[in-house]
């Protein structure tokens, strides 16, 4: 993308309405634009990021063996009045009566409906395990919406619901997504440590929240400090096997970590002194297990390999997709801009032209910019005529996490210039050289 085509609206100024970094540099970066209390528009730069983050959601949840589908926003209220949340869910719901005078309500979560799908589908132990997700965009009518996107009232999340024969089964699920979740939030840049947690509406006694450590996040957390060194790597991973994935689980819950919902100070004074950790976090997935909470209500049955008839068993697990953006902000920025991981950056790499007009200089950026092309990397190449330092400035600001800056006096000795935005360090190359680079950096991921 040629930044002269771009829509790219930076805002030089500091919105006073935003109190914490990533909001502000959100706006800043011309990401969002705020149309009614916790309601945005994804401008072109916040929108390729979200669809990145969708993008390693559904890899991962693909890999694990779960399902795609999308089902819509809006609900009739008659399925919530079988599992008897119409009532329960309160001033949250945003509820909407169409012509007809049917009552409506635009979906925070989706248990009711996937139950509705499974029943109408499926009557046979032979068709599980199933887990079916999606991604859409979620309505709560929070109190308080604040910090951007982090607490919006409308959202994006990734919702996954499991359908099992028994309790066994379903642990399974919940630990298949577990695992999946490790590997997404890593393969984003983050450490999202999974904390024991209250269940709330949703409902069920097993459930994890997956906390990104920052001093902005709006829940507390107690925490052994050698819980942040956990790593899942790229160690291979048999969805299918229990034990393997149950080990992992273990591995990863058996440090104390716990959200204020479910603290135990006796527990937590056991870890020695100096590991004891209270701080932050940002809540960025939750899974949950709920056995028949739904089916039973809404006789979501099948039939056993015995002939019995039984309610199957089920949890939900979810992922704040468009939070994940704010998340990820907290986590990783300086006082510049963003500094976005490679696997989530909207752009490979930024191309600065340090003289735009200078015919050797325009010729160098636009063959950098067809070779990251050719090798299906996705550049941002800056060609419009503004001063350098504006131009660092804006690149800074939107976090890409490579540059290549091309002027001619470096030219004049066959050199440009490759810098790390995390580190800021700067090493002068051949151009043909720093693409390689880029290349190189983005195989793997
Ligand atoms: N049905 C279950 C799992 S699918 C569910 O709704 N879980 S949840 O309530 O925990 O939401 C899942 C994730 O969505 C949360 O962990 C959080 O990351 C994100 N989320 C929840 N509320 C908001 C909100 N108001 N704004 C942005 N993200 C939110």
């Amino acid at each position: 993308m040629r930044l002269s085509r771009y829509f790219l609206p930076v805002l030089k100024e500091n919105p006073a309405e935003a109190q914490i970094v990533s909001h502000r540099y959100m706006l800043r970066a011309g990401m969002i634009k705020q149309q009614q209390a916790g309601i945005y528009s994804w401008l072109p730069l916040g929108f390729k990021v979200l669809r990145r983050i969708e993008e390693i959601v559904h890899q991962e949840q693909q890999r694990a063996g779960h399902i795609p589908l999308l089902m819509p926003t809006l609900q009739g209220a008659d399925l919530w009045r079988e599992s008897g949340r119409y009532d329960d869910y309160g001033q949250e719901m945003l509820r909407i009566t169409d012509r007809q005078g049917r009552e409506m309500l635009y979906g925070p979560t989706n248990e009711e409906m996937i139950t509705d799908i499974f029943r109408s589908h499926v009557g046979s132990y032979k068709d599980l395990p199933l887990t079916l997700y999606h991604i859409q965009w979620k309505f709560r009518d929070e109190m308080r919406p604040r910090f951007g996107v982090m607490r919006g009232r409308e959202f994006l999340m990734k919702d996954g619901y499991n359908f099992d024969i028994d309790k066994d089964a379903a642990l399974h699920a919940y630990n298949r997504h577990m695992v999946s979740y490790l590997r997404t939030y890593e393969r984003m840049g983050l450490t999202a440590i999974p904390m024991r947690a209250d269940s709330g509406p949703i409902g069920g006694d097993d459930t994890h929240e997956f906390l990104v450590l920052a001093s902005t996040g709006e829940s507390e957390v107690f925490y052994d400090s050698a819980v942040t060194d956990l790593r899942l790597g790229d160690r291979a991973i048999d969805y299918d096997d229990r034990d393997q994935v149950a080990s992992v689980c273990r591995e990863f819950t058996t440090l104390y970590a716990r959200t204020d919902e479910t603290h135990k100070e006796d527990l937590f004074n056991q870890i020695p002194e100096e590991r004891r950790k209270v701080g932050r976090g940002i809540e960025v997935g939750q899974i949950f297990y709920f056995g028949t909470k739904y089916s039973e209500p809404m006789k979501a049955t099948v039939q056993g390999p015995d002939g019995a008839i039984v309610p199957v068993h089920m949890g939900s697990h979810g992922i704040g997709v468009s939070r994940l953006l704010g998340a990820i902000i907290e986590a990783s920025h300086d006082d510049k801009g963003i500094i976005w991981p490679e696997g989530v950056t909207p752009f490979h790499c930024g191309i600065v032209n340090l003289k735009q007009g200078d015919a050797e200089a325009d010729a160098a950026c636009e063959a950098i910019y067809a070779s990251l092309t050719a090798l299906g990397l996705d550049p941002l190449y800056d060609d419009r005529d503004e001063r350098a330092g504006g131009k660092f400035a804006t690149m800074d600001l939107i976090g890409l996490p490579w540059r290549i800056t091309v002027g001619p006096r470096g030219l004049k000795n066959g050199v440009v210039e490759l810098t790390s935005r995390r580190t800021g360090v700067s090493e002068e190359m051949p151009p043909e050289e720093a693409v390689q680079r880029i290349a190189k950096i983005y195989a793997g991921i």
